[in-house]
């Protein structure tokens, strides 16, 4: 005669810890605890790479006032970052129509003599324009950026046109947001925040989503970026640090 009240507490046993089990992995995953550490920047900590900037005093904003199309210029942070969002404000004064933007996961250029790039781009142009037989296309273009830069041809290429040449090439365009309304308005000032991570960029630029894309990315540093444009002003820049990467 089988004992049936005995096998009916084995299988409450076996129910019991299997749940004890799952509580406990369900604990493990979740043991990561995050706090968010947010920074305001003193921009006259960070580094010129190319271009006229002018810091103000307090290092709250930088503006940069020269034009040319033989170098992108930059100005990035003294800190490379892996999980980072950086945000602020912009506003173009200049009555030019080309890009502006930010770079996240820069580890090169490192000085302005240097021709290789490495880094992800999100740029930003006022209006359609087609110079030397190159068509920039008005609206947002996120890139991974990764070789050697030098020569007009080369810069009109690839930070003018955006030329993508897939993965793999030195310069693959992840995502566009082009159109004829999705240019940047002269003296108007857009909040933007960047989230850049391991596995994720989402970039809001004036409340609206531009991009969401998945990937690989890696760590370096963060920055501003201006292609044939001048006098844009980046200011109240702020970094934050050590959030869960999965909320964004
Ligand atoms: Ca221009």
């Amino acid at each position: 005669m089988i004992n049936r009240p005995f096998i009916k507490k084995i299988i409450l046993l076996i129910l019991f810890l299997s749940c004890a089990k799952s509580d406990y992995s369900s604990l493990d995953d979740s043991s990561t605890t995050y706090n968010p550490v947010t920074t305001s920047q003193n921009l006259n900590n960070w580094t010129v790479i190319n271009g006229g900037w002018t810091i103000a005093g307090d290092g709250s904003s930088a503006t940069q006032s020269s034009h040319s199309s033989l170098k992108p210029f930059l100005l990035v942070s003294a800190t490379e970052y892996t999980n980072v969002i950086l945000s602020g404000t912009v506003n173009a004064s200049s009555s030019d129509d080309d890009m502006f933007g930010w770079v996240m996961g820069l580890n090169s250029p490192v000085s302005s003599s240097d021709t290789n790039y490495s880094f992800v781009l999100m740029d930003w142009k006022k209006a359609d324009q087609t110079s030397s037989g190159v068509t920039g296309r008005e609206g947002h273009c996120l890139s991974k950026v990764n070789g050697s830069f030098s020569g007009s041809t080369d810069m009109l290429d690839y930070f003018f046109g955006r030329t993508d040449t897939g993965i793999g090439g030195k310069f693959n365009v992840l995502n566009t947001n082009y159109g004829s309304s999705e240019g940047w308005s002269q003296n108007t000032s857009y909040t933007f925040e960047i989230a850049y991570t391991e596995n994720k960029i989402k970039v809001v630029i004036g409340g609206d989503t531009i991009f969401e894309e998945s990937g690989s990315f890696s760590s370096g540093k963060v920055g501003f970026y201006m292609y044939s444009q001048d006098d844009v002003t980046f200011s109240n820049i702020n970094i934050t640090t050590d959030f869960d990467p999965s909320s964004i």
